[in-house]
Formats: structure tokens, C-alpha cells, sequence
């Protein structure tokens, strides 16, 4: 970044925290409760958290402004990069007693116009049915519900997994303190995360949001777009090659093709 650009942002960002202390005339107890607050937040290895939660989408909307494809949103603190490669059909790895309703998710992986991409990959990770992430705040081992899923020659995939949890902000740390202090709820609505590839495309980082969930409406990160509501439709036992009732649900990703790096 240039000294320019960093000048002029920085600037902004200390004017707007300023303006905020003076309007609000904020005290010395307050502001060395603030000071604290920030010193915590880093502590607790809160701060990718916590730009996540309440910032990351003004970025991601400002990213997506040029987009054609399918929806994108925020990738959130919980991606990890070199889960298991495996190829479509394919099961998420999961624990042999893993909780909650099994979900098949299928789909195809497309360029802007439905063409389907040959060898696209379908890189998902989620919380489990208890709404934790595994490396994060779960006690299940990594690559819990992690893969990245090679799809076949017209861009196809399907993978089985289970239905993922709505998901809290935890209370133990200092993001979760500012909720609970501010009166907020601390919620996500149960979600996929993909980072979907293929050769010549924008890589997509989006979300899928189980239809119904209750915080929808009220995401605490701000993230949920119309377009990425997911419904589930039941499927009964032996379908799908799964033995036991089930959900099901289909999507199409669509990529944009690979921007053209500007000149050096
Ligand atoms: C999540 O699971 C998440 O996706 C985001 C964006 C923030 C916190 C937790
Ligand atoms: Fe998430």
C-alpha cells in the first residue's frame, strides 16, 4: 500500500473514532474500559474474529461489485487451506457417531452462462449439529466436516454431510463480552461455507443459509443474501444411497472468468 493510500485511510478511521468519542463525550473510565476491551481482543486471538463478524462484509460487498456469478459473501475465521482432496461422490470426513440429520448436497459447479466446468473443486467446511467448528471451538479432530471435493467432467458434485447448527459468537471471549454488554444477540444462522475453484475463474468464497433458520433475518455478521437461502427437501431411506431418512438440497455455483491482472 502506498503512503498515500495509507495516510488517507488511517485518517479517516482516527477522524470517524474521534468524532464518535466527542459526540458520545465519552470518559476516562470509559475509554480505559475501551483500552482493555482491545488489549483483550488480542489476547484471545479475538481479532480475526471479531473483524469478521462486524466489518468483513463491507469489504466483501465492495469485492463482489463487478461480479456476474453466483452470489459471494464473507469467508469468516474458520476457513482452514489442505483439507482432504477427494472426488465427487464424496462424503465429508466426519466422527463415526457424528450428531444431526444427514444431508445430501448436490449440485453443479458453472461459468456465468451454465456451461458446467470440467475438474471444478467445491472446497466446504461447516459447524457440526452442535454448531462448532473443528480446529476452532470443537472437540472433534481436524478435518472434521472440511474437504475439498473434485467435481467430474460437466462440473457435477455431490456430497454427504449433515445439517449444520446455527451458530454463537462464543460468550468466553471479549466478542462475545461486547455482545452480550451491548445487548446484541450473538447468532449466525445455520450455514455451508465453499470456496469454489476452477481453472480460467475467480475463485467464489460464498455461504449457503438453511431456509427457516430463525436468525435469517438478524445475522450477527451482517452476511445473508437473498440469493443464498438454501432450501432443505426430505428424502426417505434408501435414496441417495443413504440409509436412513434425510435431508436434500441442489445448487448451482457460477464463476466469473479470471480477471486479467493489470499490467506491472
Ligand atoms: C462463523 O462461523 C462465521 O462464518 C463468521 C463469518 C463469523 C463467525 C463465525
Ligand atoms: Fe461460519
Amino acid at each position: 500500500m502506498s503512503t498515500e493510500r495509507i495516510a488517507t485511510v488511517a485518517r479517516d478511521l482516527i477522524d470517524a473514532i474521534n468524532a464518535t468519542l466527542d459526540k458520545h463525550e465519552v470518559g476516562y473510565d470509559e475509554f480505559q474500559a475501551a483500552k482493555a476491551w482491545l488489549i483483550e481482543v488480542g489476547e484471545a486471538g479475538e481479532w480475526p474474529l471479531y473483524l469478521d463478524v462486524f466489518h468483513e462484509h463491507i469489504v466483501e460487498n465492495l469485492a463482489a461489485r463487478n461480479r456476474r456469478g453466483s452470489d459471494s459473501t464473507i469467508e469468516g475465521p474458520y476457513y482452514l487451506p489442505d483439507s482432504p482432496q477427494l472426488h465427487t461422490p464424496a462424503a465429508l470426513p466426519q466422527r463415526d457417531d457424528e450428531p444431526g440429520d444427514v444431508l445430501v448436497f448436490r449440485g453443479r459447479i458453472a461459468d456465468c452462462d451454465g456451461s458446467g466446468l470440467p475438474n471444478a473443486v467445491l472446497d466446504m467446511w461447516q459447524s457440526d449439529a452442535d454448531g462448532f467448528y473443528s480446529g476452532f471451538d470443537s472437540d472433534a479432530p481436524v478435518p472434521n466436516l472440511r474437504a475439498q471435493i473434485t467435481a467430474d467432467a460437466e462440473g457435477r458434485f455431490e456430497v454427504r454431510t449433515v445439517v449444520p447448527a446455527p451458530y454463537e459468537i462464543p460468550k468466553g471471549g471479549p466478542t462475545g463480552k461486547l455482545l452480550r454488554e451491548a445487548g446484541w444477540h450473538a447468532w449466525r444462522p445455520a450455514h455451508l461455507h465453499f470456496m469454489v475453484r476452477a481453472d480460467g475463474y475467480e475463485p467464489l468464497t460464498t455461504q449457503l443459509y438453511i431456509e427457516g433458520d430463525r436468525w435469517m433475518d438478524s445475522d450477527v455478521a451482517s452476511a445473508v443474501k437473498p440469493g443464498l437461502v438454501l432450501p432443505l427437501a426430505d428424502a426417505g431411506a434408501g435414496e441417495h444411497g443413504v440409509d436412513v431418512a434425510h435431508k436434500v438440497a441442489g445448487y448451482e455455483f457460477r464463476l466469473d472468468p479470471a480477471r486479467v491482472p493489470a499490467a506491472a
